[in-house]
């Protein structure tokens, strides 16, 4: 099995469930993301679970946080078995409103994050012959949204480079797969994660189930994808 995991968007929402749940199935897990005392916090979550957890404060975006923060896990632990490309940030509005920089800043941190981190991993995994990576994506990565230009763009990207990857990478041993959640009460797009309102939406540990599920698979399966929605949502 795995033991080592390398979480992006690790401070909060799902990808806190997730650092969590990894703990839980025995891995240690190097959380980046760029609030360092959220970040802490979560550490101690993994620790308690009895797992080793890695701080590493960054921005997805900057090439040179995402290539210390990899060459740092791996000097710990010697390899990253398991990356999880979870950071993400939502953007809402009509086409025609979405200021040029609130474009680029989405692409940038839904699209051309997780390649960076691609791109610094997986020439490890290659080397060792083994690896999971899971795209934390979107049920909007597949159908699209009225008002979801730039965030739905950003998703269909990030599944063209889950799809391009896995077929890159297959034969080396490694597993690439998405994650496609629905509505899911977290911190996102400027929300509070525990609002009434969002009740019935999806938990973030539900998602953690399907992160756990796909890097649990059998060494001669992988999990290309799962999608999930809560009842109440409508698509
Ligand atoms: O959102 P939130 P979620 N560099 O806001 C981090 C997808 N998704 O958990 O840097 C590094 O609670 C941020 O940390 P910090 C969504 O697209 C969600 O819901 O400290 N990290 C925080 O840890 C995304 O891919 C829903 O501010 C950066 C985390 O990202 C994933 O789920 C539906 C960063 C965001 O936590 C997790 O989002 C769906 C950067 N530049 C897909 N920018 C949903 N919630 O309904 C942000 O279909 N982060």
């Amino acid at each position: 099995g795995y033991r080592t995991a390398l979480l992006t968007g690790a401070s909060r929402g799902i990808g806190e469930a997730v650092a969590v749940a990894l703990a839980e199935a025995g891995l240690d897990v190097a959380l980046f993301a760029r609030n360092e005392s959220d970040l802490a916090r979560v550490a101690g979550r993994v620790r308690a679970a009895g797992r080793d957890a890695l701080v590493l404060a960054g921005d997805v975006t900057r090439e040179e946080d995402v290539v210390r923060a990899v060459r740092e896990a791996e000097a710990r632990w010697g390899a990253i078995d398991v990356l999880v490309n979870n950071a993400g940030i939502g953007l809402f509005k009509p086409t025609w409103e979405v200021a040029a920089d609130e474009w680029r800043r989405v692409l940038d941190v839904n699209l051309t994050g997780p390649f960076l981190f691609c791109k610094a991993v997986v020439p490890g995994m290659i080397a060792r012959g083994r690896g999971q990576i899971v795209m934390i994506s979107s049920d909007v990565g597949r159908r699209t949204i009225p008002d979801g230009a730039a965030y739905c763009a950003s998703k269909f990207g990030l599944q063209a480079l889950t799809e391009v990857l896995r077929k890159e990478v297959r034969a080396k041993g490694v597993k690439v797969g998405a994650i496609l959640p629905g509505m899911t009460d977290t911190y996102f797009a400027g929300s509070v994660q525990g609002d009434p309102r969002k009740a019935d939406w999806l938990k973030a540990d539900d998602v953690a189930r399907a992160v756990l599920a796909m890097v649990a698979a059998p060494p001669h399966a992988q999990i290309d994808e799962i999608m999930l929605h809560p009842m109440i949502q409508e698509y």
